[in-house]
């Protein structure tokens, strides 16, 4: 295998870097996305908090009750999710550009394989330092960023120096860098794993390198072979591009709450058609169908069916969104809004060298 030259890259505070962005009135202050706090009394957890509500040592998926105790002069907020998914969606156009391949993981990150535009690690480096300015100046956000011959190292590299932080981890470097870190940051080493391998004495991924292989093997099988080359910073996964559209929707609001039968379902094919000839210009099929229906009193209900076959006819869709959609037609209860959607993909592409 060639060398490889990975590029990590993992937005700082996500959720709450972007509500500081729209809201500037809210730097410097300690931020916290999530649920409701009720005072202390709310339900569920914490989304994010920025770097000044971790100082009082709030956590993303922390009861919020608990974070209002550590926190409560912090500004808590609900999150919109919509926002946070178009930002994503925009930090990943940016980002997408300098790859050769391309993997978003996650909203807030992506790897990026470089390695035929950057012919060492002094230019990957300064090809990340754009890649960060870039997104500071279009998004004015931060982000921190990992290089090394590896997804695992580079994943390993963002998170090391955070926020706004860049580290470069060259291949002959890796061990160096990873043996003094704690297991713990080997991505699937869980807190059970973690536990165990305490009692055996490992602490760093130093530790667990220099562990025979065979006890690890006896004790974890195949997760315990993965551990020590993982531990040696070896990873041959790929970055793999994904297809980015996970699905394709229309849907409709009537002027008037509608309780003629006819009327939906012509919309109802309309949206259809829609929804079918996108699909096509994307060059995709889909073997899932989605209708929802929302009743004047804001009711809502969403049914899906897939099919045993890939298709991206018109017709296929239209039946079976009509037959997902009869159940809830009823003269008594008026519509208010309908929509169709597709889903499970395979690019028009792949579909040819399957056939
Ligand atoms: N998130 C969430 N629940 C979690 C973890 C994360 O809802 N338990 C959301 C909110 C985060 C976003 O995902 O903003 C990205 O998660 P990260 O783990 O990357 O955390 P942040 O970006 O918030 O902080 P960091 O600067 O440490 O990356
Ligand atoms: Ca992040
Ligand atoms: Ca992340």
């Amino acid at each position: 295998m060639t060398a490889r030259i990975i590029l990590h890259l993992d937005m700082d505070h996500f959720y709450t870097a972007v509500e500081t962005r729209e809201d500037p009135g809210l730097q410097g202050k300690p931020v916290v996305v999530g649920a409701d706090p009720k005072g202390g009394q709310g339900r569920g957890v914490v989304a994010t908090s920025n770097y000044e509500a971790r100082k009082s040592g709030v956590r993303s998926g922390m009861p919020i009750s608990r974070a209002w105790k550590l926190c409560p002069e912090a500004v808590y907020l609900p999150p919109n999710f919509p926002l946070y998914i178009r930002v994503s969606g925009e930090i990943m156009a940016i980002a997408r550009r300098y790859a050769d391949k391309f993997e978003q993981w996650g909203i807030d990150e992506a790897f990026l394989d470089v390695s035929s535009r950057v012919k060492d690690f002094a230019e990957a480096e300064s090809l990340a330092r754009q890649l960060k300015q870039e997104i500071q100046e279009k998004e004015k956000l931060t982000c921190s960023i990992g290089v090394g011959p590896n997804k695992l190292v580079a994943k390993i590299a963002s998170d090391y120096q955070k926020p706004d932080g860049l580290t470069v981890v060259k291949a002959e470097d890796v061990e160096k860098f990873l043996s003094p870190l704690p297991v713990r940051k080997l991505l699937w080493v869980g807190n059970k794993t973690e536990e165990r391998l305490k009692a055996l004495g490992v602490s760093t991924i130093g530790d667990l390198a220099h562990f025979d292989p065979a006890v690890l093997t006896e004790m974890f099988g195949v997760a315990g072979t993965q551990m020590f080359l993982m531990a040696h910073g070896v990873d041959r996964g790929e970055v793999e591009e994904r297809g980015e559209v996970k699905s394709i929707s229309h849907e409709s609001t009537f002027e008037e709450d509608v309780g003629d039968v006819s009327t939906v379902l012509e919309t109802l094919d309309a949206l259809a058609d829609n929804v079918a000839k996108e699909t096509k210009e994307q060059r995709l099929f889909f073997k899932t169908v989605t209708v929802k229906v929302r009743y004047e009193n804001f009711e809502t209900h969403t049914r899906s069916k897939t099919l045993p076959f890939m298709t991206n006819r018109s017709q296929d869709l239209k039946k079976t969104a009509r037959e997902l959609l009869f159940p809830y037609l009823s003269p008594e209860r008026r519509i208010r809004l309908i929509g169709v959607r597709v889903s499970t993909f395979v690019s028009a592409e792949r579909q040819q060298t399957l056939t």
